[in-house]
């Protein structure tokens, strides 16, 4: 084909060009929501947001033609909508410059304020619509630049040149064709993975636990601000490497247990089940919570001691450290006594608050290990424990500087009053967290305006793996007010006053945060 004849082929590659970047469009922003914003698909807000709008006879109708697949017709419309219209803005963009990409932009604000009204949707909701506008925007812009230059060449009567940007126009709208149908495909297969192990999590049933978590009553004070002595699975921190949630079918799950091993030991999901199911309490802690930071969360964990699983693989004498392994390559070394020490509630874990792990929290199996920070033993999607040593093997933060080892630091946490929050004079309280894993609070003080140190009340302490609610009456006066706290563990150790950062194994410090009253 000649764009010589009439110019009416350029128009035809104009609006190619412009198909083409209708397609990147759609496809950044189907893999951006599968990264950052998974309810944030704009094709799917666009979608509802017709459903919302369109006239009760036109759904029926809809339904009455296509049955159970009317939702596969309005997407595949608007897919067909959405082409014919950037087809348009390519059409645009080579009648004057800017304007087909204006009209992407548009586009784009129109795709953002479907997403981010919709009720589902997340503070990065705007991102998928907002990336995928500028990357079509964009992309028609340089490919219809390219197609200018190749008409030029042609009309002024350089056919070398124009044969050079003619190819150079068709090779850049190919590999953009291609990017959009491999991103738009590689985006689709992976939500298909991740939503079907997303069902068949739902129809987990996991055996009834031989015991359950027994909660001493005055362990929760129910508090306004403080934090729930559970905390829900939704509120719950999440720390990852990964950019997406590796998606873990439990009927293909299988535990290896291997290195320095007298017999290697392979478990599949229902193995582990058989083994009996128990409660345990424990407050999960990152290393790096800062002082006063919340990445600090507490749960009922369904789970079996890892020493029953170590057990039957019997480690060998001289090693000193489990690898343990997820399937997206994480891995955190801990030391076999945590694991071995009857004292300590190690434990693989497949429940957590009465459900099955959430696939965020490592579904279908993870590691929890009392007072040792998450990145050195609470391995999720964990698929090997490999027996070692400390000398052979590093895991994934050693070489990032953090200690290959790294016991919880005792801390406190003041949770209200917060300087964000409004509170006027009178008689209130101050309330918090605070936690020594494996040994247990003892005492809880707090300094109002670096005064003396006042005893809190303890909550009731569920076990000496979980945190503890504490609380202090405070009559506020007018004014700013500096509060600081400070916990001691059941062994006598007071909370290191001094700060440190959180490399290489933990901050340290006193909390001590100001506020306003009145
Ligand atoms: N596979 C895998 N497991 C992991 C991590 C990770 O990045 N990948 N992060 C670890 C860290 S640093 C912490 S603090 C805890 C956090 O667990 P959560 O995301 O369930 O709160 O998981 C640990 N397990
Ligand atoms: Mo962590």
């Amino acid at each position: 084909m000649s764009i010589r004849r009439g110019h009416l082929a350029a128009w035809g590659w104009a609006a190619l060009a412009g198909a083409v970047s209708g397609g990147l469009f759609i496809a950044v922003a189907e893999i951006v929501a599968l990264l950052a914003a998974r309810e944030a698909d704009p094709l799917i807000a666009v979608g509802s947001f017709v459903i919302d709008i369109v006239p009760r006879w036109a759904k029926e109708l809809a339904i009455e033609l296509f049955g159970s697949n009317d939702k596969l017709f309005l997407l595949s419309s608007l897919g067909v909508a959405v082409f014919v219209a950037a087809a348009v803005a390519g059409l645009l963009e080579l009648w004057r410059r800017w304007v087909g990409f204006a009209l992407f932009l548009v586009a784009g604000v129109l795709a953002v304020a479907a997403t981010v009204t919709r009720a589902d949707a997340s503070p990065l909701a705007f991102l998928p619509s907002a990336l995928g506008a500028l990357a079509g925007a964009a992309t028609l812009r340089f490919l219809v630049e390219a197609l200018r230059r190749w008409r030029n060449a042609l009309d002024g009567e350089r056919p070398i040149a124009a044969a050079v940007d003619r190819r150079r126009f068709l090779l850049l709208t190919g590999a953009g064709a291609a990017l959009a149908v491999l991103a738009g495909v590689g985006s689709r297969l992976g939500s298909a993975a991740t939503s079907s192990i997303a069902a068949v999590r739902s129809a987990l049933r996991l055996p009834a636990p031989a015991s359950r978590v027994l909660v001493p009553a005055g362990a929760e004070l129910h508090l306004p601000d403080l934090s729930p002595l559970f905390t829900p699975n939704a509120d719950f921190y999440r720390v990852d490497t990964a950019l997406t949630v590796p998606s873990v079918d439990p009927s293909g799950w299988r535990l290896t247990v291997d290195g320095m091993v007298e017999s290697r030991v392979e478990l599949t999901f229902h193995d582990l089940l058989a083994m009996g199911l128990r409660e345990y309490a424990i407050t999960l802690t990152c290393v790096s919570n800062q002082v006063g930071g919340n990445l600090v969360g507490n749960a009922r964990w369904l789970g079996v001691p890892v020493r029953e699983v170590l057990a039957r693989a019997r480690p060998r004498h001289g090693a000193d450290m489990v690898l343990s392994r997820s399937v997206d390559g994480f891995t955190a070394s801990t030391p076999l006594t945590a694991l071995t020490d009857p004292g300590r509630d190690a434990i693989l874990a497949v429940g957590m608050n009465g459900e099955p792990l959430p696939l965020e929290h490592g579904f279908p199996v993870r590691m929890v290990v009392p007072g040792l920070y998450g990145y050195v033993s609470a391995t999720k999607w964990l698929t090997e424990l490999k027996v070692t040593t400390f000398a052979a093997d590093q895991a994934y933060w050693t070489p990032r500087g953090y200690s290959p080892q790294a016991p919880i630091k005792l801390s406190s946490r003041i949770d209200t009053p917060r300087i964000d929050r409004p509170l006027s004079a009178g008689p209130t309280k101050i309330a918090g967290v605070a936690w020594a894993q494996t040994v247990g609070i003892q005492k809880v003080e707090v300094q109002i305006d670096g005064g003396a140190w006042q005893e809190a009340t303890l909550a009731a302490a569920v076990n000496a793996d979980t945190w503890v609610q504490w609380s202090l009456d405070w009559n506020a006066t007018t004014g700013s007010h500096t509060l600081a706290v400070r916990a001691t563990d059941r062994a006598g150790r007071l909370q290191e006053e001094r700060r440190t950062p959180i490399a290489p194994n933990g901050s340290t410090g006193w909390q001590s945060t100001l506020v306003r009253v009145g």
